[in-house]
């Protein structure tokens, strides 16, 4: 059985009010961009080129659909009455930092959709999901609502998934999905063990960071593994590093990735490294093989605007291993060498890169780790899946005419309040559920 496990990666794909609005504090990429041009158009070929070229070198490839924007059922919560057209424009007019928030196609970061564990992890045997809160920033605290529903309609047998409750909204467990959370183990069908990277603890700790926000607190990662039923034995909580997230590295994945046995990290990631890994080593059923970029090697500042560490691991059926990069590690002469290093060091599997260009998701602060849920499905689970969420050359072929047919290719701030794109953006969406054959997850579908 373990055989047949295999790692789905999940994409999101980028919705059609992809924009740069400089919503998220403590990410430096979206702060810098902020007001930008954005190109929804290209932004959701090249999240889909990547997919195709994951899939093309044989990766099982998954996709997951964008959320409706802009959203505005938040903003009649807020107050804002009256026709469509006339909300975006008080909205537009009274509170514009609030129209670009409800605008925002942040749910393509599909690494902080959920914390996934699996089958062979978990005491009944099911394949466990908790939609994470995403509490830090208003944008995204929009997104779990239908995420949940999204992944109840794909993952909706119950005899092999289970869905857990969003752990409720509020600071104490502030909780950003898989962005933290890495699970270590051998081939993907073997037992595992799951650390869990926390920015602060809620009630007592140890000081967190002190200029941008911590967005995991232990608190959320300790109820995601009960509610999962992971013990002691499965798991390690590890503090971030806090001047990491001073320096820009608001979630481990900007600065950490796992693999099978594989942990390739940052020396600045955690707050004790040494106990990190000695509890990861102490819970692994096999060895442990990290990985360490010093910071004599590459520094914090580089690791955060080239996204090294923002890949994608991925095991090969012959025991090696493919690191998926953004381009800018290509661009910066000191990454890109690293990374060769990396690819010639015997002590790891590590054995061939591959470079995508995602760049209007980087301008927003997400890499190609990003942008992928990673969900470990054995073969009866992949068939078990509902829709056509999977992405072979039809589906490609269908999202990528789908994105033709329905994206503009340019998308201003002072564009987000026009109604035409509003209903633009519907009509894509209810067309989607059709191709995706998920059923009604929107607001609008379900009346
Ligand atoms: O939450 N950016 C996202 C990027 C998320 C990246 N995800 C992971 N590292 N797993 C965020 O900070 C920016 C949106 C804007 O500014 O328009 C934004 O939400």
């Amino acid at each position: 059985m373990s055989e047949a496990v295999r790692e789905v990666n999940f994409d999101g794909l980028v919705g059609p009010t992809h924009n740069y609005a400089g919503l998220a504090h403590g990410n430096v990429a979206s702060m810098r961009h902020g007001g930008l041009t954005a190109n929804p158009r290209e932004a959701a070929l090249q999240g889909l080129d990547k997919m195709k070229s994951l899939m093309e070198a044989g990766y099982a490839q998954g996709v997951l659909p964008p959320q409706q924007r802009p959203d505005l059922g938040a903003l009649r919560d807020l107050g804002f009455t009256g026709d469509d057209a006339n909300v975006l424009a008080r909205a537009a007019e009274e509170a514009p930092q609030l129209l670009r928030a409800v605008c925002s196609a942040s749910s393509m970061w599909t690494a902080n959709a959920a914390t996934v564990t699996p089958s062979a992890d978990a005491p009944d045997g099911r394949v466990h999901f908790t939609a994470a809160n995403l509490q830090s920033s208003f944008h995204r605290y929009l997104e779990p609502r239908t995420t949940a529903r999204v992944l109840a309609a794909m993952f909706h047998d119950s005899a092999r998934f289970a869905h857990h409750p969003v752990l409720p909204a509020t600071p104490a467990f502030s909780d950003e999905g898989a962005a933290n959370h890495t699970r270590l183990s051998g081939a993907h069908g073997e037992p595992g063990v799951h650390l869990f990277v926390y920015g602060r603890q809620a009630f007592g700790g140890q000081h967190g960071p002190t200029r941008y926000p911590a967005r995991q607190t232990l608190e959320a990662s300790q109820a995601i593994a009960r509610q999962h039923g992971l013990s002691d034995a499965q798991t390690v909580f590890a503090q971030q590093n806090p001047d990491a997230i001073d320096a820009g590295v608001f979630h481990n994945d900007v600065i950490a990735v796992g693999n099978g046995p594989v942990l390739l990290y940052h020396d600045m990631a955690f707050r004790d490294e040494d106990a990190t890994l000695d509890a990861l080593r102490a819970r692994m059923s096999t060895p442990l093989i990290p990985v360490r970029v010093p910071s004599e090697a590459v520094s914090l500042e580089e690791a955060v605007s080239t996204y090294l560490f923002n890949s994608q691991l991925l095991s090969n059926p012959d025991g090696s291993m493919t690191l998926v990069v953004p381009g800018e590690c290509q661009e910066n002469e000191t990454v890109w060498r690293t990374i060769q290093d990396l690819l010639l060091a015997g002590y790891n599997p590590i054995s061939e890169v591959l470079v995508k260009d995602v760049k209007q998701s980087m301008r927003n602060g997400g890499g190609p780790a990003c942008l992928r849920l990673r969900v470990a499905l054995s073969s009866a689970e992949r068939q078990a899946l509902g829709g056509r969420v999977l992405l072979d050359e039809a589906v490609h072929g269908d999202l990528t005419a789908w994105v033709e047919r329905h994206y503009r290719d340019r998308l201003a701030p002072e564009d987000l309040a026009d109604p035409q794109l509003a209903q633009e953006s519907l009509t894509a969406l209810d067309e989607l559920t059709q191709l995706l054959g998920i059923g009604a997850v929107y607001p609008f579908q379900l009346g």
